[in-house]
């Protein structure tokens, strides 16, 4: 029962696999896409070193020095496929009202029909990778299994780090278990003696999601947010459609543990766009003055959440790996992150060494004194020298330039990252990227005021994705990407949680927004950040244990005044934090024709709290 043949193709599985569903699925997509081999990826060591070696033989790897970066490579990609593509992302919902107006979308059959003719002989001349991965701990009750069928093999190597790839899935799947079907090409099939390229990829790119049957398919691009289909695609777009059904939510989150001098451990998951410090602040160093406390990492991007019988909110990190920005990475900004970069890593656009190691824009702020390197080759594979960068503006890395590093590499990996159970969380944090109006730190007086500001969130575009950068964006939950049904819906199912959590008599986790971005009247950023942002962090987990902290009311919620933060090896004055907290009126009323402006696009099925707690904001402005 294991072969089905397909036009000469042999779809051996091998023996452990037991899932005919599975089978047939790969039989039907090999008869499509026409790869001239399949291989069952088994997720070993020496599977991804044999991979990683051709990869290297094909052009697309180079081996970092080995003295300096063990088991290290970089790849460098086609220069047009660099990031995600938003307008490239469809949510195919059989009807449009369940995509919501901030989803592209098209009628299920219409986009088949489309994809028919794309996906029909797109892996002629490749090798077609059959990957089998878990998000989230293998077995744990909040984990899904996922197959990717991939013609990359730079794909197949990075899923092996990203996610628990491997051969121990089909055990958790059985015969007749469930899995999410991902399909991706690079959509570059190969003629008879046609040589490849370094970075093969198409310039028509379709990420579509089919959130009904639960279903990915990918078209065009190798680009991690793209390509590796765990990721944005199923564990947000997917998993946030299973979790709406089931009733649990799929975040865009971090999830840490900090631990305060006492000994008391607490959880704390925190929603940022994408390349605004997530993976910082999950590895967060606590700088002088917090001695005692600890902050230690569960996930760095997504986490899976559900409520449990006894009104707790259980949350998993679904991913194995961090696919992180590197240039600003540096002993400075984020020291565990740098450390989990000495070995074991895919590079992915930053620059090479003329000694074989990589470099990034703000790696050595730690040395001030350190000249920059005088030669290397940039991401786009050319000469790169501070000369021409002066000249050109030339980058050495592409400022969406990632690293793909395993978990297991983090020193400050929390013991209970791979905890089937997860952990308790006991605060959100909402942040958004913006250089005025919201303050350093509010939080919100009860679980409706925190849905309204995570909402409303705004935040300026960033790298992540392909287009404008800087331009001020509502991102609702900083979900706006990755959002795989209705808007409006979506913060239903929020508020409908937190009033079922309190309905059992559960102690509901408080919610904040941050802003660490505010910038001055000269331009630069008024909040040291990173580390520092410990004294924010300290203050919230104080507030979480019984009010021990104090701070001031105003329109959107409750902020620390300048005495309710500890200060201790910082020279911050009154004045500066002034700057990041003031409320500037004008400055919020026109940040609430913005919320206005959203509220009308996500007009259909948008709760009645948002615009009544929208209102009650505007009563204390104008009080
Ligand atoms: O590029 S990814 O989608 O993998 C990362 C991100 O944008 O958050
Ligand atoms: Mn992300």
């Amino acid at each position: 029962m294991n072969a089905p043949t397909m036009k000469g193709l042999t779809i051996q599985a091998p023996s452990y696999v037991k899932n005919a569903k599975l089978i047939a699925w790969v039989a039907d997509m090999a008869a499509l896409c026409k790869p001239e081999a399949i291989h069952w990826c088994d997720g070993s060591k020496e599977e991804y070193d044999r991979l990683c070696q051709q990869l290297v033989d094909t052009g697309t790897f180079r081996k970092l020095d080995p003295a300096k970066r063990p088991n290290s490579f970089l790849a460098l990609s086609d220069p047009s496929d660099v990031a995600r593509v938003e307008d490239r992302t469809y949510i195919c919902s059989e009807q449009k009202e369940n995509a919501g107006p901030t989803n592209n979308w098209m009628a299920p059959a219409e986009m088949r029909a489309t994809l028919q003719p794309l996906f029909d002989g797109c892996m002629k001349g490749r090798t077609m990778y059959v990957v089998p991965f878990s998000m989230g701990p293998l077995g744990s009750p909040i984990a899904h299994i996922g197959i990717e069928l991939s013609d990359s093999p730079y794909v197949a190597v990075n899923m092996r780090i990203m996610t628990r790839m491997g051969k121990a899935v089909y055990d958790v799947l059985g015969a007749d278990g469930d899995f999410v079907p991902c399909v991706h090409t690079v959509g570059a099939p190969l003629e008879p003696g046609q040589k490849d390229v370094s970075w093969p990829c198409n310039k028509t790119k379709y990420i579509v999601h089919y959130p009904e049957t639960r279903e990915i398919w990918s078209y065009g691009s190798g680009y991690g947010g793209n390509a590796l289909l765990g990721k944005k695609c199923f564990a947000l777009r997917i998993a946030s459609n299973m979790g709406r059904d089931e009733g649990w939510l799929a975040e865009h989150m971090l999830i840490l543990g900090v631990t305060n001098p006492e000994g008391k451990k607490y959880h704390v998951a925190a929603a940022f766009p994408s390349a605004c410090g997530k993976t910082n602040f999950s590895m967060l160093v606590p700088p002088a003055g917090f001695e005692g406390w600890k902050v230690t990492t569960i996930g760095d991007d997504i986490a899976w959440i559900k409520p449990q019988a006894d009104g707790t909110l259980r949350a998993i990190n679904p991913e194995a790996g961090y696919f992180g920005v590197a240039p600003g990475t540096n002993m400075l900004t984020n020291p565990n992150c740098m450390r989990s970069l000495d070995q074991g890593v895919i590079f992915t656009n930053v620059a090479l060494t003329d000694d074989g190691d990589v470099w990034w824009e703000g790696m050595e702020q730690d040395a001030p004194g350190k000249a920059l390197p005088a030669h290397l080759i940039d991401w786009q594979g050319k000469d790169w020298t501070p000369q021409i960068a002066k000249e050109t503006g030339a980058k050495a890395a592409h400022p969406n330039a990632r690293f793909t590093v395993a978990a297991t590499n983090n020193p400050a990996l929390d013991e209970a990252w791979d905890d089937p159970k997860g952990v308790t969380i006991d605060a959100f944090i909402f942040g958004g990227r913006r250089s005025n109006t919201v303050p350093l730190v509010t939080e919100a007086r009860n679980w409706v005021e925190g849905v309204y500001m995570a909402a409303t969130m705004g935040s300026e575009t960033t790298a992540a994705a392909a287009g404008q950068q800087g331009v001020v964006r509502r991102d609702p939950f900083a979900m706006l990407p990755f959002m795989g049904y209705n808007m409006s819906d979506y913060f239903q199912h929020w508020l409908d949680l937190g009033m079922k959590l309190e309905a059992s008599g559960a102690k509901l986790p408080k919610i904040y927004t941050t802003n660490w971005f505010r910038k001055g009247a000269d331009g630069k950023f008024v909040w040291p950040g990173y580390g520092e942002n410990m004294r924010v962090l300290k203050w919230m987990i104080d507030r979480v244990e019984g009010n021990k902290t104090e701070g001031v009311e105003h329109i959107t919620g409750i902020s620390p005044r300048y005495e309710d933060l500890n200060w201790t090896g910082l020279n911050f004055s009154a004045e500066q934090f002034a700057t990041v907290t003031s409320i500037d009126k004008a400055a919020w009323q026109a940040e609430l024709k913005l919320h206005a402006e959203l509220f009308k696009q996500l007009e259909h099925h948008l709760p009645k709290e948002l615009p009544e707690t929208k209102a009650a904001i505007e009563q204390r402005l104008a009080a």
